[in-house]
């Protein structure tokens, strides 16, 4: 099984740096700015806290950063744009000095791309595929950002109250098909844009699984797919394991996705994670070069 994709593939981003993921598979680390144990010690502990982090996934080997302040789990409520931007820019502020790891924004609302993009950001993570915000393509295609078109069915409040598809595969295929479409007519640029089935995104377990097990199906849209399997529900139903416990689940997932044909994944456990893929790398290219090897003679 050697699923990789077209080796020219590449993810252009802004400035005019390409990230090589024809070469490997690239880690996108999150940092997620959003309430937790530290908001009681106010915003200052909370963003320094995001930073230390951030930091921290940096040395452990992500290619990426993914800076997000605002939930998309399921059941999450919408944060006001305010509230986002309080959150989010000093963290992208500090994190653009800091370091040279290029920064996604996980965010739908345009004006928070844009404030982002102007400190220093280099992708936009959007899960709605442009389509929450009419202004989004445009704000993406203006900066000559990356952007990530993920697949979600309905919204994050109610996503997972009866999500249904005649078939999974082929609907998630037809919707990113038709963003990807959406998106270069706005002028975003081909180069610059990866897919993302959305893994848990108005999806029971049936639906990931299925969705997993078919990644490579997405390979003819012919851009570089993300993954982000990290920590999901559905692995904690199968292995019946809090969020905390689910790293082996994930690092399975991962494989499997990497095998399917998967160029980037989003995660918490970077450096583990990091490990995992090297493993697949180099099962992979061993197969591929034996297969080399053992063409006949002409
Ligand atoms: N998953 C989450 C958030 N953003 N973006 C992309 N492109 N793909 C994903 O699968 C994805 C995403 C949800 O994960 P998490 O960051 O753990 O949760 P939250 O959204 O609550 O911060």
């Amino acid at each position: 099984m050697t699923p990789y994709p077209a080796r020219d593939e590449r993810l252009a981003i802004r400035g005019g740096t390409a990230l090589p993921l024809h070469e490997r598979v690239h880690i996108m680390g999150v940092v997620n700015v959003t309430p937790d144990s530290f908001s009681d010690g106010g915003h200052y502990l909370q963003s320094d806290a995001a930073i230390r982090h951030a930091m921290v996934l940096v040395e452990q080997g992500a290619d990426l950063l993914d800076v997000g302040a605002e939930s998309s789990r399921p059941g999450a409520d919408p944060v006001e744009e305010a509230e986002e931007l309080r959150r989010l820019l000093p963290v992208v502020r500090e994190l653009a000095k800091r370091t040279s790891v290029p920064i996604s924004v996980d965010t739908t609302k345009a004006a928070v791309a844009e404030r982002a993009l102007d400190l220093g950001a280099s992708l936009i993570n959007d899960v709605s595929a442009l389509q929450f915000d009419p202004r989004m393509a445009q704000v993406v295609a203006r900066s000559g950002a990356g952007v990530v078109l993920m697949h979600m069915q309905g919204i994050p409040k109610t996503m997972q109250q009866r999500p249904f598809y005649a078939n999974v595969v082929d609907e998630v295929h037809a919707f990113l098909s038709d963003r990807l479409y959406a998106a270069t007519q706005a002028g975003i640029q081909r180069e610059m844009i990866l897919i993302d089935p959305g893994i848990g995104f108005g999806k029971n377990i049936e639906h990931n699984l299925k969705l997993l097990a078919h990644l490579e199906k997405l390979l003819p849209l012919g851009r570089p797919i993300l993954a982000g399997v990290s920590r999901k529900g559905f692995i904690g139903a199968i292995l019946d394991r809090p969020v905390d416990g689910r790293l082996m689940g994930t690092a399975a997932a991962v494989a499997v996705a990497i095998m399917k044909g998967v160029r980037m994944v989003r995660v918490h456990d970077v450096a583990p994670i990091l490990d995992v893929i090297k493993m697949v790398e180099a099962i992979v290219r061993y197969q591929e070069s034996a297969s080399v090897h053992n063409q006949p003679a002409e």
